[in-house]
C-alpha cells in the first residue's frame, strides 16, 4: 500500500461512507486498503504513488477500448465545449439509439438513463405495466443494480419469496420478487405453474458476471423464451455487462434468443454515465410521454455522455475486433489455467468471451451455491499477490475479470507471470 493512496484513503474515509462511492471498490471482500487511481492510459492504471498495473476491472467493464481511447478522448472534449447539458433533445441521442437498434434487432424503442440500475428498475415498471401482473423472477446470484425489488435473493432452493440481501429494503418492496437458482429451468417451470398468471416478467443476466462470470446452461435461455412466451410474461435480458462485450449484439446476438426488453449500460457509456432500456415497440410506447409509464431523467442522453457511448461504439465497429478480444482472452483463459495446473493450485477459470473469473474452487462453478464454495480466503491472498506484481485483478471472487482491446500479449505475459508467482505463494 502506498503511502499517499493509505492518505487519500483515510481523507476519504471522513466524507464518503468507507471512503469509496460504491462498496465494491473498498477492497472489503479482499482486505487491506483500496489504491487510488491518479490516471489511466490504454489497460495500465496508474495509481497516486505511481505505481502502474495491468487493470482487469475496466471501469466493471465499461472500458472495453480501455482507458483514455483518443477517439472517446476527443469526442467527449469536442461535446463538452458546445455545452455539457441542455435538458432539451438532441441529434446525438438520437445516433446512439440507433446505433443500439442496429445492434440488438429486438429493440425496437429505447430510452436513454444514467445507469444500469435505472434501466432495469425502469424495464420492470414497464413489465408490470404492460401485463398488469405484479411478480418478477430473479435468479440467485444475478445482480441487477440497487433498486429495492431487485435487491432479493433466495431464502432457499426453489421459487422463494424473496428476503432482504439489504437493510432498508422492506419486505413490502420485494414481496413481488421471486428469486431462482440460476441455470434451474425445472425451478422455473415449478414457479410458472404455481403462479405464472402472476409474472409479469423473468429478468435475467443471459451470462452471469456477478457471481463472478457463469455461464448458462445451453437450452436454458431457450427455456426461459418459451416459458415466458407460454405465459404471457414478458423476458428481459440485462445486458449491462454482456451488451457489446460477448458480441455488439451480446447475448442475443450470441445465442439467437431475442428478449422482449433489454437493458445496457456500461460500454455504451464509453466509460461515462449512460444505461439504457428497450425492446418491442408494443411494450416501449406505454413509456410517457407516449404511454402511462413515468421514467425521467436530468442527465438522460446527456451530450457529453452520448458522444463518449457513440465514439465507443464505433470503435468497436472496426473489423477483427472481437476476434482480437477473443485471442487476447483465449490466451489469458488457458495460460492461466495452464500456469494453475503446473503450481498445483485448484482453481476453476469460467469465460465466455472477453469476460472471466477464476474461481479458487476445485468443482465447476454452474451457479451462486456452487461459486459460494469457492475458497475466498485464497482468492484474497491471490488478488493482493497479483496487486504486489503490478496486477489489478477485480477485488472479489465474486466479479468478472475483463480483457480490454488495449491489452496486449505483454499483459497477457506479465498476468500471467505474476499468477504463477502467486499461486506459488498459497503453497
Ligand atoms: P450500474 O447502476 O452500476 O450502472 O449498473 C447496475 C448493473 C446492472 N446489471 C448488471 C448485470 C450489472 O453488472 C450492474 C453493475 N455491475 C456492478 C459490478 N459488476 C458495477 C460495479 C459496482 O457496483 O461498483
Amino acid at each position: 500500500m502506498g503511502k499517499k493512496s493509505s492518505e487519500w484513503f483515510r481523507r476519504a474515509q471522513a466524507s464518503l461512507p468507507d471512503g469509496v462511492n460504491s462498496p465494491v471498490r473498498a477492497f472489503k471482500a479482499v482486505g487491506g486498503e483500496p489504491i487510488f487511481i491518479d490516471y489511466a492510459q490504454g489497460a495500465t492504471l496508474y495509481d497516486v504513488d505511481g505505481n502502474s498495473y495491468v487493470d482487469y476491472v475496466c471501469s466493471w467493464g465499461a472500458l472495453i477500448l480501455g482507458h483514455a481511447h483518443p477517439d472517446v478522448v476527443a469526442a467527449v472534449k469536442q461535446a463538452a465545449t458546445r455545452g455539457t447539458s441542455y435538458g432539451a433533445p438532441t441529434p446525438g441521442e438520437v445516433e446512439l439509439a440507433e446505433l443500439i437498434k442496429a445492434a440488438f434487432p429486438s429493440i425496437e424503442l429505447v430510452r436513454l438513463v444514467n445507469s444500469g440500475t435505472e434501466a432495469t428498475m425502469s424495464a420492470l415498471r414497464v413489465a408490470r405495466a404492460f401485463t398488469g401482473r405484479k411478480l418478477i423472477v430473479k435468479f440467485d446470484g444475478c445482480y441487477h443494480g440497487h433498486a429495492d425489488s431487485l435487491l432479493a435473493r433466495a431464502g432457499s432452493g426453489v421459487a422463494t419469496l424473496g428476503l432482504p440481501d439489504s437493510a432498508g429494503v422492506l419486505e413490502e418492496f420485494i414481496q413481488f420478487t421471486l428469486t431462482l437458482p440460476y441455470n434451474d429451468l425445472a425451478a422455473v417451470e415449478a414457479a410458472f405453474r404455481q403462479r405464472g398468471r402472476e409474472i409479469a416478467a423473468v429478468i435475467v443476466e443471459p451470462v452471469a458476471g456477478n457471481m463472478g462470470c457463469v455461464p448458462l446452461q445451453p437450452g436454458f435461455l431457450e427455456g426461459l423464451r418459451k416459458i415466458t412466451g407460454q405465459h404471457g410474461a414478458l423476458l428481459i435480458f440485462d445486458e449491462v455487462i454482456t451488451g457489446f462485450r460477448i458480441a455488439p449484439g451480446g447475448a442475443q446476438e450470441r445465442y439467437g434468443v431475442r428478449a422482449d426488453l433489454t437493458t445496457l449500460g456500461k460500454i455504451i457509456g464509453g466509460g461515462l454515465p449512460v444505461g439504457a432500456y428497450g425492446g418491442r415497440r408494443d411494450i416501449m410506447e406505454k413509456v410517457a410521454p407516449l404511454g402511462p409509464v413515468y421514467q425521467a431523467g436530468t442527465l438522460s442522453g446527456n451530450p457529453v455522455a452520448v458522444a463518449a457511448g457513440m465514439a465507443a461504439l464505433k470503435a468497436l465497429q472496426q473489423p477483427g475486433t472481437y476476434d482480437k478480444l477473443e485471442a487476447l482472452s483465449a490466451q489469458l483463459e488457458s495460460s492461466l489455467r495452464a500456469t494453475a495446473d503446473s503450481t498445483g493450485a485448484a482453481v476453476h477459470v469460467n469465460r465466455i468471451g472477453s469476460m472471466l473469473t477464476l474461481f479458487f474452487s476445485d468443482a465447476l462453478v454452474t451457479d451462486f451455491a456452487s461459486a459460494k464454495r469457492a475458497d475466498t480466503v485464497r482468492f484474497a491472498r491471490f488478488f493482493h499477490g497479483l496487486l504486489a506484481r503490478g496486477i489489478y485483478w477485480p477485488p472479489s471472487q465474486f466479479e468478472a475479470a475483463f480483457v480490454s482491446l488495449a491489452h496486449t500479449p505483454a499483459d497477457i505475459e506479465k498476468t500471467v507471470a505474476a499468477a504463477g508467482a502467486a499461486f506459488k505463494e498459497l503453497r
